[in-house]
């Protein structure tokens, strides 16, 4: 089977293939910017903006150890992970009101909306505001506030997914737990977040297991930086429904094999990948691999904000690197993103048929 044609063929899916074969590339940006898709993968803290952060520092009455915002954005220049990570808890040590989240969270869904973005699964880190003495509440109900004014304002459907850091204790996740569940309707899942060597999945297997019980939907990074075992416990240990990143699954092909059969969703974000040297270049992205194996990819930013780009960005770069990507992957990669996200079986179909109709005109 040609990998990246749909499982289920039916005769819509054969009008969308011939379309789809007669596409030039030259009409690729237009169609991946104009099609409908899914954001499954965006850390909100990295939608911060520099004028943002200098904006929410003023308001808050907060001195930072930047003179301007090209300052901050001068720093932006990460060789791994854990240098990035440093000056990502560093900028969202200015949210301190619900006020700060819900704006944070307003000017993400407008760049989501601006790339067609009809759903957005967003990812919130509570230990980095609970441990400098932010309240919870205060987070949850700020992020709230603009999940309901996206769909609201903007046509924008959105749901939350609360992180455990994976550098601190599974002791401190289960008191992450303990003050989400007052909030466990507003919380859709649960991720697993931030450095990743050192701490596998094994470490947060209790944790998961009791989230699994209260009914939250379940994923985490793991094959980011980390080997293709933290991938294979991410699955056997914690019961992960969605993989984040896992590009480096490519090293082990049992694996790929069973991702594949399993249609686990991976939520790639190619800029993220590039700009943490996961990748020494965009060219080397193995994105295009990825589809062709058959894996259930998405396209995704991560934290949009300090790695150079949204959603769009993310389609057209990759795209432009990557001379194999043609329009069938474009609609494989919006058609996996429905598939892949945690809305309701309907809304997916509805989803399906507006990607369908931005690709039959094309
Ligand atoms: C993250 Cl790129 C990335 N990886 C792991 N944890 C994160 N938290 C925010 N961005
Ligand atoms: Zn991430």
């Amino acid at each position: 089977m040609n990998p990246t044609t749909p499982p289920e063929k039916t005769a819509m899916t054969a009008t969308i293939d011939a379309a789809l074969a007669s596409i030039p590339r030259e009409r690729l940006p237009a169609l991946l910017q104009r099609m409908p898709k899914a954001e499954l993968h965006i850390h909100i803290e990295g939608s911060l903006e520099p004028e943002l952060i200098f904006a929410l520092a003023q308001r808050n009455g907060l001195s930072l150890p930047y003179t301007s915002v090209e300052a901050l954005r001068a720093a932006y220049a990460f060789k791994d992970l854990q240098s990035f990570l440093d000056i990502y808890y560093a900028g969202a040590s200015v949210l301190l009101t619900e006020e700060d989240f819900f704006d944070m969270a307003m000017a993400y869904f407008r760049r989501a909306a601006a790339d067609h973005v009809v759903h957005a699964e967003l990812f919130f880190d509570p230990q980095t505001h609970t441990d400098r003495g932010v309240p919870f509440a205060t987070v949850i109900d700020g992020l709230t506030r603009a999940v309901d004014a996206a769909q609201r304002e903007l046509g924008v459907s959105a749901l939350l997914i609360m992180c455990f850091l994976r550098h601190l204790s599974e002791e401190a996740a289960f008191e992450t737990l303990e003050q989400a569940l007052p909030h466990r309707k507003k919380i859709i899942g649960v991720g697993l977040d931030s450095g990743e060597h050192g701490n596998p999945p094994e470490k947060f297997a209790r944790v998961f297991a009791r989230c699994k019980e209260l009914g939250f939907r379940l994923v985490a990074h793991a094959g980011e930086e980390g080997p293709p075992a933290y991938i294979w416990s991410a699955l056997d240990v914690l019961h992960v429904e969605r993989i984040d990143h896992g590009v480096r699954c490519a090293g082990d092909p049992a694996l790929v094999a069973r991702l594949a059969a399993e249609r686990m969703p991976l939520t790639v974000c190619p800029l993220s990948n590039v700009k943490l040297c996961v990748f020494k270049s965009m060219a080397e992205h193995n994105l295009a691999s990825l589809l062709d194996a058959g894996l259930c990819a998405t396209v995704n930013s991560d934290d949009p904000a300090y790695f150079g780009g949204y959603m769009n960005a993310n389609f057209t770069e990759a795209f432009a690197a990557l001379p194999q990507l043609t329009a069938r992957h474009a609609h494989r990669l919006a058609a996996n993103s429905f598939e892949a996200s945690f809305a309701g079986a309907a809304q997916k179909l509805r989803w399906k048929t507006a990607l369908d109709a931005a690709f039959a005109q094309a």
